[in-house]
């Protein structure tokens, strides 16, 4: 299965959610990231994706592992992927619109989830309250709407 991360920097009470300008989702607000190469980690992943989408530069270090989910697209095999969610709290530079994605700050109780990928409002919420999670979700067949979503919280 395709792994993909997705990193929101953390600022107090404020999360970095960016504009995907093109491919897959795009015109939704979203954390940050990618695929994961295949002579790289995942963590390293990570940190690529955030200089590539938003110009800013951060270490493996401060990456926190809030969860990760594995998609399953009815129909499509070959877009089910699995995600590592990170947050972090420190890195430098100022996030800045790349060709990839456009960035903005969002204060934890106005996340825009109408503008956001169908799932986030199952996982996102609990993560802010500082909750680690692992979930599978599987999409229907036109990709729209949830079948199921199964969540645990990691202790
Ligand atoms: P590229 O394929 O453009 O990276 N991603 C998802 N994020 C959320 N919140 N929900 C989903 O539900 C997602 N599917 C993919 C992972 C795609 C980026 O989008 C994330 C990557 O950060 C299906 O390289």
């Amino acid at each position: 299965m395709r792994k993909v991360t997705l990193c929101f920097l953390v600022d107090g009470n404020r999360l970095c959610l960016a504009m995907k300008k093109k491919g897959f989702g795009v015109g939704k607000w979203n954390g940050v990231g990618g695929k994961v190469e295949d002579k790289e980690t995942i963590k390293e992943a990570a940190i690529r994706e955030l200089k590539e989408e938003i110009g800013v530069d951060a270490h493996q270090n401060h990456l926190e592992e809030v969860g990760n989910i594995k998609f399953y697209f009815n129909g499509k095999p070959d877009w089910n992927q699995h995600m590592h969610i990170f947050f972090i709290k420190n890195w430098t530079g100022e996030p800045i619109e790349t060709d990839e994605m456009a960035p903005q700050w969002y204060d934890n109780d106005k996340i825009p989830y109408e503008k956001m990928w169908i799932d986030d409002p199952y996982w996102l919420p609990q993560v802010i309250e500082g909750k680690k999670i692992e979930a599978e979700c599987y999409f229907a067949k036109d990709g729209d709407k949830i079948d199921k979503f199964d969540i645990k919280e990691l202790i």
